[in-house]
């Protein structure tokens, strides 16, 4: 990385021993499990370049439009709507909380038994490690499951923190309330930017992401095909890109991947042979460096085609958004009624998830399901008896596992995830 970016990580005042420590390490591993695929589209290779500069570019882009007067927003969450951030002039961008590295800083302030992602993420802001973190203004929780809740209040002592308050039902009061919410929220992003969202900048808003939304179901549409034309490891590379990604470019670069998938499918050409078996991942979100699940699937030669989860197909539940003409209010419960479709395992009742992992199952001809929560989320972890008893009950074989980043967990996982696909054959 340039001196340029060296100056710019000191300005947002990084721990530059720790940076370079996690900076050091990670090309070894990208490249140990992504550059040695086969047969990987050309078109990965602007994913590449995105993660090559993944503390370089991207922040730097932020920096300037901060320099401008804009802000940034920093979100764990699909719930936290970026179509209000975008119409107001602000830029969001999903925080990490995929790496093992930052844990043992997150357990400096947090308890050892919370879920290994809340963990990192709030490691990388404690340790100055991120600097999507310091760049960011304010970052937005939500009240998803317990361990978030809980953890914005500690977060609010390190850097502003807003919270909105999702219900974990679906009933008639629970949408008056999101809506109720995402009108606070759009309260709270006036403020923070100077800017009004109004309902022409809010639908101009709703339909970038909406095209961001359609190139990201052409992509998995594609994966249905058999052979599969691109592996599960590239497919979870693009979908964690497009949380920090600007999503104009984001979209022209999905869509060009996905003419070169068209074409391999046209062509019957796939990354692995036709008889290779398909998991169907399920459970709780891969964020950005965990590509252990995937990693582990495909080196035994089966090819993952598909994830139930917000790194996949959760993302896309609700399709596009409704544009409403006849204002704001109309244009937020829109918005709410396509989030309130997103399956998380924090909602009671959830069987539209357990039917929508059946669906996928089906749709994308899996050969098994593959089952995985992160240790100490209790909402996954307990949905899980649900969704095998489901699918088991389908008669598709389930694998049902629990485990955290660390490399210990990978050699466990290792082992049961081969001789599950061993009994697939
Ligand atoms: S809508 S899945 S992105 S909350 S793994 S922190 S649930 S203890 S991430 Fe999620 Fe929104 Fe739901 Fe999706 Fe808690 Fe579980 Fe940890 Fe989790």
């Amino acid at each position: 990385m340039s001196d340029e970016y060296r100056a710019m990580w000191e300005k947002l005042n990084i721990n530059m021993r720790r940076h370079d420590a996690l900076m050091g390490a990670l090309p070894a591993v990208f490249e140990k499990i992504y550059l040695g695929q086969r047969g990987r589209p050309q078109a990965m290779g602007f994913y590449d370049y995105v993660v090559s500069e993944i503390h370089g570019l991207r922040v730097k882009e932020l920096v300037e439009h901060k320099e401008k007067g804009g802000k940034v927003f920093g979100a764990f969450c699909v719930y936290v709507p970026e179509e209000v951030i975008i119409a107001a002039g602000g830029i969001a961008v999903g925080l990490c909380g995929g790496a093992d590295f930052s844990g043992p800083t997150g357990e400096q302030i947090l308890p050892r038994n919370l879920c290994a992602l809340i963990k990192s993420a709030v490691g990388f802001k404690i340790g100055r490690i991120c600097p999507y973190f310091q760049v960011a203004d304010l970052i937005i929780g939500e009240t998803t499951c317990d361990g978030k809740k809980k953890t914005w209040e500690i977060l609010d002592e390190y850097v502003p923190t807003y919270v909105m308050d999702l219900p974990n039902s679906r009933s008639t009061a629970d949408r008056a309330l999101w809506i109720s919410e995402l009108k606070r929220f759009v309260g709270k992003v006036e403020e923070v930017t100077g800017n009004k969202v109004t309902p022409d900048r809010l639908a101009q808003a709703t339909a970038i992401l909406n095209a961001k939304r359609a190139a990201l179901q052409r992509l998995f549409n594609l994966r249905r095909a058999r052979p599969a034309p691109i592996s599960g490891l590239d497919a979870l590379l693009a979908v964690q890109i497009s949380f920090y990604d600007d999503p104009l470019r984001f979209t022209q670069k999905t869509n060009e991947l996905c003419d070169e998938l068209e074409a391999r499918v046209n062509a019957e050409q796939g990354v692995a042979p036709a008889g290779a078996k398909r998991i169907l991942y399920a459970g709780t979100p891969m964020p950005i460096p965990f590509w252990t699940i995937p990693s582990l699937i495909e080196n035994t030669g089966a090819v993952m085609i598909a994830e139930e989860s917000c790194t996949g197909t959760r993302l896309l539940v609700g399709g596009q958004t409704t544009i409403p003409g006849d204002g704001l209010d109309a244009q937020l419960a829109a918005i709410a009624d396509r989030q309130l479709q997103t399956n998380c395992a924090c909602f009671t009742p959830n069987d539209a998830r357990i039917d929508d992992i059946l669906r996928l199952a089906q749709e994308y001809q899996a050969d098994g399901v593959v089952h995985f929560s992160l240790s100490f989320c209790q909402t996954y972890n307990l949905e899980a008896t649900r969704v095998s008893k489901a699918l088991e009950k389908a008669g598709v074989p389930v694998l049902v596992l629990e485990g955290d980043y660390t490399e210990e967990q990978a050699g466990q996982l290792k082992t049961r995830i081969g001789a599950f696909i061993e009994t697939l054959s």
